[in-house]
């Protein structure tokens, strides 16, 4: 079915605003951390590509995706930082652990970003595999954090 909704890879082009000067927040979790790396580098690829400096992208890493709301909060409450993107790989296991973890960061990061009133990016990668994982990390589904740093510098060029 044809969508008017754009596709995010769109957003990685020029019709993407200038970030020069502003500071963004990266929040970046350890578990799978190879992957995560991944994904971070593609956000700060993306973000060096459209303008911002690299002093100005404030890069804080947390153990685990649960911790994403605490340290996106952290950067959020800096009124310098007006967007923050938070990266993150869940794995699905035996158990339920998935969920609950990509709930928690879901309703989490939604109220940071209410809260401060500006953009929370939701980067977590959910999958039921590495490999799945890794498609989305550079491979072939692209790099989620690609895509996630082009949507905080969409919603940076939002007007109220
Ligand atoms: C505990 C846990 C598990 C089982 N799996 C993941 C995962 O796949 N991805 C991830 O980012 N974090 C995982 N964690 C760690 C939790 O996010 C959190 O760090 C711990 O529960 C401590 O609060």
């Amino acid at each position: 079915m044809a969508s008017s909704l754009k596709n995010l890879s769109e957003y990685n082009s020029d019709n993407l605003i200038d970030i020069t000067g502003k500071k963004i927040g990266l929040v970046v979790a350890e578990w799978n951390k190879a992957i995560t790396d991944a994904l971070a580098k593609g956000a700060y690829d993306t973000l060096i590509k459209h303008g911002a400096k690299s002093d100005n992208i404030i890069r804080n890493t947390v153990p685990g995706s649960f911790e994403l709301s605490f340290g996106a909060q952290l950067l959020a409450q800096n009124p310098e930082i007006e967007a923050v993107i938070c990266l993150g790989v869940v794995i699905k296991g035996e158990t339920k652990h998935d969920d609950y973890i990509c709930h928690a960061v879901a309703q989490g990061i939604t109220q940071v970003s209410l809260k401060y009133n500006k953009p929370v990016i939701f980067g977590l990668v959910t999958t039921n595999n590495e490999e799945q994982a890794w498609d989305r990390a550079g491979g072939k589904h692209g790099n989620k954090g690609v895509e996630a740093a082009a949507t905080a510098i969409h919603m940076l060029g939002i007007s109220a």
